[in-house]
């Protein structure tokens, strides 16, 4: 067991929650990303003197500790080949794909294996290093599913929570991976496995018992020693109150009539705003759209398409290659229907601000959301948050996290073209009854259950899984 270290709450995360930026003198210096997680984290993290251990990005090696705006920060370092083996190939290479219903075939190759476990171990040593006696730590997401056993076999003292923020796959697709049983006993050294949904939560449990044998009895996993695990549903929200204020502001009203202005003043904006990732379902739903134009349901004199799509983990192939498709897609898209001053599809590659977000969101009369497998999508949430008139239309995928909980969208099966152009139509045709009828409840459901909630409603049952076990963290808010 290595010697306690001073924090009381360890988050463990991939990515710090900064980015590396020059400043205008021209030395480094660190900007907040504006991230969802940050969100939810800080006033947890306040309130107990938190630290968030991750990789600041980059292959710097030498990083000290530092305070940045409030936050505690450890960076990791990544060496060239750790970016190539661990991030771009096992996790986003492997486990992306795997966990995501296989929409691209995952890869499996064993050096890439080695790296994920020696970053894993390294990301442990850290953890072990930094947390105090019966603290607790809070480990995130896929890159990382090692931890929490090489952690525990550390540290026995910690209290360790993870959370999987992507879907965890039936037994069917996750057993074609070499090293399963590996995983999930990485998974089994945490106290409290927390999921975006029931189901991932089943699967999981359906694993351990078939896989590594343990006794399970409903959402539990009891283990050789006499250590309980608990994996359950956590559904991830945002920061519904901030993006509501944003949206009512002055400021986003003005610029989100400026947009529709630049837009030509369609009768109706739609609007998808994804990562650029073959999992989002973007060229479905341009090809719906597209063919609504065609069969003349939609002219693009009164009907625009604003597609954002920044670009990501460009040096995976498969990103790559579907970049190329959309911008193709595009290409002909606009080529083919637009007319002068009046494309299709308006089509932006750009990353923006909050503020600017929340002006499309305003501008935008239909919300398009249709990813082929997603563990929640907040940009469902952040669009509802938005609409604080009860206006607006969200068309939703039923493979998405956020389906469960926004059930009055318009919900379609992104692999049936003819079943999401009857719902784009439906939502484009909506009186404002319908529409009310439909944004009411939904924006109830993320006022109720925003990020706030969800961080406390994590560390209030981790703390409960061994009450007797470590110190308590204190909630950042009662619910
Ligand atoms: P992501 O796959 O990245 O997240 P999502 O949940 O939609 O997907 O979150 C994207 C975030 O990035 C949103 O907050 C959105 O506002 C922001 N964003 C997207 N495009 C942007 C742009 N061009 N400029 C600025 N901001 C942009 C993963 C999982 C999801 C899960 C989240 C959280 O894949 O299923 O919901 O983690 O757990």
């Amino acid at each position: 067991m290595s010697a306690p270290g001073s924090a009381d709450l360890v988050i463990v995360a991939n990515r710090l929650p900064v980015d590396r930026v020059t400043l205008s003198d021209g030395t480094p210096g660190w900007r907040t990303s504006p991230g969802g997680l940050v969100t939810a984290l800080l006033p947890v993290m306040r309130a107990n003197d938190g630290i968030w251990i991750g990789w600041p990005g980059g292959t710097e090696q030498d990083l000290e500790p530092f305070d940045f705006e409030g936050l505690s920060l450890v960076p990791m370092a990544m060496s060239a080949e750790d970016i190539e083996n661990f991030y771009e190939g096992f996790s986003n290479g492997t486990v992306w794909p795997l966990y995501h219903d296989v929409v691209a075939k995952p890869q499996f190759h064993r050096e890439w294996w080695d790296s994920y476990v020696a970053v894993n171990q390294r990301f442990a040593a850290r953890a072990a290093e930094m947390a105090s006696e019966g603290a607790t730590v809070w480990v995130h997401d896929y890159q990382l599913q090692l931890v929490p056993q090489m952690l525990r076999n550390l540290r026995p003292d910690l209290r360790i929570g993870f959370y999987l923020h992507i879907p965890f796959p039936p037994a069917e697709l996750f057993q074609q991976l070499p090293w399963r049983r590996e995983l999930l006993e990485g998974l089994l050294g945490a106290d409290l496995v927390g999921f975006q949904l029931n189901g991932g939560a089943q699967n999981f449990v359906r694993l351990v018992r078939q896989r590594v044998g343990h006794k399970t009895h409903r959402d539990l996993v009891y283990l050789d020693d006499g250590r309980t695990v608990r994996a359950s549903a956590f559904p991830i929200s945002i920061d519904a109150a901030g993006f509501e204020e944003l949206a009512r502001s002055e400021a986003v009203g003005e610029r989100a009539r400026a947009i529709r202005e630049a837009l030509g003043n369609p009768r109706k904006i739609f609007l998808g705003v994804d990562r650029l990732d073959y999992t989002k379902g973007i060229y479905p739903r341009l090809r719906a759209f597209s063919e609504l134009i065609i069969d003349g349901h939609l002219d693009v004199e009164d009907a625009v398409f604003v597609q954002v799509a920044t670009p990501s983990r460009e040096r995976v192939e498969q990103y790559r290659i579907l970049r190329d498709d959309i911008d193709r897609l595009v290409g002909h898209i606009n080529g083919d229907l637009g007319k002068i001053g009046k494309p299709a599809i308006s089509y932006l590659h750009s990353s923006y601000p909050r503020e600017e977000m929340a002006a499309l969101y305003r501008a935008a009369d239909i919300m398009v959301v249709t990813p082929f497998r997603d563990g929640m999508n907040l940009v469902a949430k952040e669009y509802v948050a938005c609409r604080y008139d009860n206006d607006g239309a969200l068309v939703l995928s039923e493979f998405a996290g956020a389906a469960d909980e926004l059930r009055q969208a318009w919900l379609i099966n992104p692999y049936d073209i003819n079943g999401m152009k009857t719902a784009l139509l439906d939502a484009y045709n909506a009186d404002d009854r319908e529409r009310t009828r439909r944004m009411r409840p939904m924006r109830k459901q993320i006022i109720q259950h925003d990020v706030v909630a969800w961080a406390d409603s994590f560390l209030e049952e981790l703390a409960a899984v061994r009450p007797s076990h470590g110190k308590t963290v204190r909630p950042a808010r009662r619910s």
